[in-house]
């Protein structure tokens, strides 16, 4: 097939359509049968759109940092650049092999230094808007192998590699504050269609809660605790106080034995494990006591790890009357209770905290009476009268720690000067391209190998001339998938990372397809960098977000049920299957599983079922094309299901509907061969055009058959009769718990959930219902619909 077809032409004048699925990573096993899943669905959608006249953008590049390439070239000392290039030789040749329609023209490699070029001038632009800084920040610390470890590489607390227990260490690293874009995060979502999964996602990982910083004075000392809280309304409640034990009080405790004993066992958990509601509480007196600033009352300060440093303030005021966590710690410590919310039910606070937000203040001064909303208000006003506090938010979300201690990543493009501290390189020096080293561990100190390379490390400090270092820790993973999607729209361009006038031309992408995986991390820090871009202007200002849509694509099992996967030994190389079946009939077959976003099982019954209706299909256009045995014309059964074809596959293919498009064209050519009536070229390239975006190879060859011209893939999507594709109005009874509630009208092919909701705006059907849970919904297509509720 000819590459020039599947070119996206700048500022053509047709509708622009930028569809785009992951840039995957090139591992060295090759094309697994989940990328030729999520890239088929892609492709037929592209494919679609092409014929439906627009100019599309469908393009494919490298995830090429990472650290399986690099342990990969520590075990077998080959360069991961070499590793690397046949990777994804590998890849494109599978790619192409399965038909895949993306446009060569632009492919892109995170780690060619002429794309990470910008990768690093981000991150000076970063650095110059102080949204990255340098601080202590903990790494996961091997104290055997004497490396940081990714958190992937972390596998119960052990290293993945010696199995020893993981350590927390604080060292230096470069932060990025995505924490300042937080609530912009959230707004943004409103201008995008992302379905309600992914939104959820985006806006719970943020995790912002609303409530107040509060001052409270440690007594004996000029010093004072600042605490976070949802619940300011609580203060009055509050009987103890509790510190992180990495809060920066505890540093001057450590001459207790107890004191720094506790602080030492904590460092070998997780924040995960620590904020784990089910586990047994610890904790350790300061030996400090603090003033409740409402009732001037004496209140223990106490240290313990569920309490995290990351979050608010890493202090908090501890109500055990009304916080679970607290009540259990209180109980196990012998601190007392006391209520100060009265529920509206009987509660006995010996047993349990009162969480709720019902009932009325007491023991609370001027609060007494007050709901616990309105004393919240109250008490925020007070506080910031007295001086003691405020509102604020805090989000669960965390800054971004930037750096790791490897070499396959992109070089951050700083250096270190003793009398000008940390300096970007000059943008005109960039890229900064990643030296060839003899080893490519870390090393003993946990720096990077770069950090070997005296050569390298020394140069000269960009203000001042005099010596200075380079910076010898890469950038994450993350860093290339963040913008990548930007570079496609003018892959060569050396002044810029995208042209302002081809990024207007194709932004926002219109289809982001991806994995579950990533529908959190990886699309909010690429929409955050995205929307830094924006502020500086460097992306087209009209154009808010970065994607419109996100869909995340299904997962295929195994034969045996589990999730496919190396270690499993259930892998299904899609190689071999092209081979043995043909790329058309894997396609179809990957569609054909279930619909695009389940989780689907693996049945090679249903492959040969496939290839064998592609048989007929090869064999019917064979039988008539040409205008078989003397008939002519297209019969009028056949007319009317060939018409009702290609409407309802052009619904189907945008909905993302892939197995109900291949089940209707398999029934539509039973039913075809069924009538025995006679069919006409024109009929039969108009199903050759409705499967070319399933199985391209064999609509190719038979559209040539069937007196087409050109490509089957360059022709328009085709016309259907309306008059034809009418008849089949039907009336559905719709149920509730099995009693006749309504009827109404569909068309026979109707997909399920448009009928369901049109069933639900009945009146009859929603009074039906009423408040009640629909269980379950059984629809008989074209007949009855019935909600259990
Ligand atoms: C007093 C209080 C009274 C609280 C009450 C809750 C209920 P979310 O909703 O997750 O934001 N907290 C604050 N900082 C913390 C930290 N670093 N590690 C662990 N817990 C922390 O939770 C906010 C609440 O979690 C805060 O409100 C605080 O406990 C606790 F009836 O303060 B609360």
């Amino acid at each position: 097939m000819m590459d020039a077809l599947f070119q996206a032409i700048d500022f053509d004048p047709r509708d622009k359509a930028y569809v785009l699925v992951e840039f995957p990573y090139p591992s060295g096993s090759g094309l697994h049968i989940g990328h030729a899943f999520a890239f088929t669905s892609g492709d037929i959608y592209a494919r679609f759109l092409r014929m439906r006249g627009k100019n599309v953008l469908f393009p494919m590049g490298w995830d090429a940092f990472g650290l399986p390439t690099e342990n990969y070239a520590i075990r077998t000392g080959r360069k991961p650049q070499d590793v690397t290039r046949e990777n994804t030789d590998t890849f494109r040749r599978q790619m192409k092999t399965l038909g895949l329609s993306f446009d060569w023209s632009r492919e892109i490699n995170s780690s060619d230094p002429a794309f990470y070029r910008w990768t690093q001038w981000i991150f000076i632009k970063l650095f110059e808007k102080g949204l990255t800084v340098k601080q202590e920040m903990p790494i996961n610390w091997c104290p055997k192998d004497k490396i940081g470890l990714a958190n992937e590489e972390v596998v119960n607390g052990r290293c993945e590699r010696c199995g020893t227990l993981v350590i927390r260490r604080l060292i230096n690293q470069w932060v990025v504050k995505i924490t300042a874009y937080a609530d912009k995060l959230i707004e943004g979502l409103e201008a995008t269609d992302f379905i309600e999964k992914v939104k959820t996602a985006q806006i719970n990982w943020i995790g912002k809660s609303q409530g107040a910083r509060i001052r409270v004075p440690v007594s004996g000392r000029e010093t004072s605790i600042e605490v976070f809280t949802t619940r300011p309304d609580t203060l009055w409640g509050a009987t103890f106080l509790v510190l992180a034990p990495e809060h920066p009080l505890v540093a001057g405790l450590m001459n207790d034995p107890a004191i720094a004993r506790y602080v030492e066992s904590a460092a070998h958990l997780s924040d995960l494990e620590r904020s784990e509601a089910e586990r047994e509480k610890s904790g350790v007196f300061s030996g400090l006591t603090a003033v409740n600033p409402a009732t001037g009352a004496p209140i223990p300060v106490w240290i313990s790890d569920f309490i995290l440093p990351g979050y608010g303030s890493g202090a908090i005021m501890a109500v055990p009357a009304h916080d679970e966590r607290d009540h259990v710690f209180a109980k196990k410590f012998g601190l007392p209770v006391i209520p100060v919310v009265l529920p509206p039910q009987e509660w006995d606070f010996d047993r349990a905290a009162y969480t709720g937000l019902e009932g009325r203040m007491i023991n609370s001064g001027f609060l007494n009476g007050l709901t616990p909303r309105e004393a919240f208000s109250e008490t925020v006003l007070w506080l910031e009268r007295q001086g003691l506090g405020g509102p604020a938010s805090s989000y669960h979300l965390r800054d971004w720690i930037f750096s790791r201690q490897h070499y396959w990543g992109e070089p951050i493009p700083m250096v270190y000067c003793e009398t000008d501290g940390w300096q970007p390189v000059p943008e005109a020096q960039l890229p900064v391209v990643l030296p060839d080293v003899e080893k490519y561990q870390p090393t003993e100190t946990g720096e990077s190998p770069l950090a070997n390379i005296k050569e390298w490390v020394e140069t000269t400090c960009p203000r001042c001339g005099g010596p200075a270092r380079r910076e010898t820790d890469t950038m994450p993973n993350w860093a290339g998938s963040d913008w990548y999607f930007l570079r496609y729209t003018d892959p060569h361009n050396d002044r810029a990372l995208a042209d302002m006038e081809k990024m207007r031309y194709w932004l926002p992408v219109d289809v982001y397809i991806g994995g579950d995986e990533h529908n959190t991390l990886h699309l909010l820090y690429s929409r955050f960098i995205y929307l830094f871009l924006h502020d500086l202007g460097a992306v087209p200002s009209q154009i808010p977000e970065p994607y419109q849509k996100r869909l995340s694509h299904g997962v295929i099992l195994g034969p045996d049920g589990a999730r496919m996967s190396k270690t499993h030994g259930n892998v299904v190389a899609p190689d071999e299957l092209i081979e043995r079946f043909g790329a058309d009939a894997l396609r179809m077959y990957l569609m054909f599983l279930g619909p695009f976003d389940a989780t689907l099982a693996w049945n090679e019954r249903a492959l040969l079922g496939v290839k064998r209706y592609l048989d007929r299909f090869l064999a019917f256009v064979d039988e008539h094309a040409g205008g078989s045995m003397g008939k002519s014309g297209t019969g009028p059964a056949t007319r009317a299901i060939i018409d009702r074809l290609v409407r309802s596959v052009g619904e189907d293919i945008p909905a993302f509907k892939f197995n109900t498009a291949i089940a209707k064209q398999m029934e539509a050519l039973n039913s075809i061969i069924e009538s025995s009536e006679a069919v006409d070229d024109t009929y039969l390239q108009k199903i050759i055009q409705v499967l070319a975006p399933f199985a391209p190879f064999l609509a190719e060859a038979c559209w040539a058959k069937a007196g087409g011209s050109g490509s089957v893939h360059a022709s328009r999507w085709p016309s259907f009769d309306p008059g034809l594709v009418q008849e089949r109005q039907v009336t559905i009874s719709v149920q509730v718990n099995g009693k006749l509630r309504g009827l109404l009208k569909a068309r026979t092919d109707d997909p399920q959930d448009s009928v369901v909701e049109a069933a639900r705006a009945l009146e009859s059907v929603s009074r039906a219902i009423g408040g009640a849970d629909v269980k379950k919904i059984i629809y008989v297509q074209g007949r009855t619909l019935n909600f259990v509720t």
